[in-house]
């Protein structure tokens, strides 16, 4: 294949090993200032470091999904160019720093992440709250429903697996908000792992309950986040819904903005990352799927997945840096 037919395939198969160290450089400086409690800083450096090594990629590429808008966000704004501006035009969601707080208190399951994918192929997503559901892949397609009661999703799963309802785990992040979602899931039997952040790290942990312990993730978290996770689905299989939850004529209005006439639309994985995508997490801290970034005396080790849709390829790269002061 040469390199236009490559191209005209879907994304550079390159890139999928050049996208590495983006998300290795990230969360080796995050690491560093893991259990500081300072989020702000661990967030700082990850931005830093990210947009330092996106601009080494040979791609013509857009923040999508970044730190917000540009006046919120110095770096890795939304719409803020990146690559050396010479490669195929991609669009690019992005989170240096899944998880500040969960790095700040040095929890599991904080993540570097990114996904590159086909231009025009990613949900321009406002920051808002999305409603999600996720299971893991081998299901029948449409055995979850957004719209139907926790209940009978965790009983159509169970049902699917050949498990009993009690042996369901669920993830749902630990907020108020959740109270009486929390109390519904309680009274089928399942069990729920509370998380204090990181929902891209909850979905995409539905992909491999035998290492992770979680069939199901369920609740409201951040839209951003939702097509991150949704981009990872779409690479290792499993079945996502989401829905934006503009309940003010405010977040209607700037989700117009941004090209969404249905406000109440339900998204699946697919129609959030449509086209060729890459998705790339490195751990920051230790977590259910990654190890987290480790300092030797001569070496610092970090440990990374990285998924591709076109192939359904899932690597796993674990890398020892020993020019310690790239870091
Ligand atoms: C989640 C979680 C993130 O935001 O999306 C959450 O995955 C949603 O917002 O790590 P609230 O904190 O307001 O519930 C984070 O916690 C932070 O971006």
């Amino acid at each position: 294949m040469n390199m236009a037919q490559n191209i005209a395939a879907g994304l550079d198969r390159i890139l999928t090993m050049e996208v590495v160290r983006v998300t290795e450089r990230a969360a080796a400086v995050a690491a560093r200032l893991r259990g500081r409690g300072d989020e702000k800083a661990a967030d700082q450096v990850a931005v830093d470091a990210m947009r330092q090594e996106l601009n080494r990629l040979a791609i013509q590429g857009t923040v999508v999904i970044g730190e917000g808008e540009r006046d919120e966000a110095p770096m890795l704004y939304i719409g803020e160019e990146v690559g050396t501006g010479k490669g195929p035009a991609v669009d690019i969601a992005l989170d240096p720093l899944e998880g500040t707080t969960i790095c700040a208190k040095n929890l599991p399951n904080a993540l570097a992440v990114i996904a590159i994918a086909e231009k025009g192929s990613l949900l321009f997503a406002p920051d808002v709250y999305m409603d999600k559901i996720a299971i893991g892949p081998g299901y029948a397609e449409g055995i979850i429903d957004i719209d139907a009661p926790p209940a009978e999703n965790i009983a159509n799963l169970a049902k699917a697996k050949g498990v009993a309802v009690s042996d369901i785990t669920t993830c749902i992040l630990d907020r108020p908000r959740h109270a009486k979602l929390i109390d519904a899931v309680r009274a089928t039997g399942a069990a729920i792992r509370l998380i204090g952040d990181g929902d891209v790290a909850g979905v995409i942990h539905t992909t491999d309950p035998e290492e992770t312990g979680i069939d199901i993730y369920l609740g409201t978290g951040g839209a951003p986040e939702g097509v991150l996770a949704a981009a990872a689905l779409r690479c290792t299989g499993g079945q996502m819904q989401g829905r934006l939850i503009l309940d003010t004529p405010e977040k209607v209005a700037r989700a117009e903005k941004m090209g969404i006439s249905d406000p109440k639309r339900v998204y699946r994985a697919q129609d959030m990352a449509r086209g060729d995508v890459l998705f790339a997490a490195t751990g920051v801290t230790d977590g259910n799927m990654l190890d987290g970034v480790r300092f030797g005396r001569t070496f610092i080790t970090t440990h990374t997945i990285v998924l591709r849709s076109s192939s359904r390829t899932v690597r796993e790269i674990k890398a020892r840096h020993q020019d310690l002061e790239k870091f």
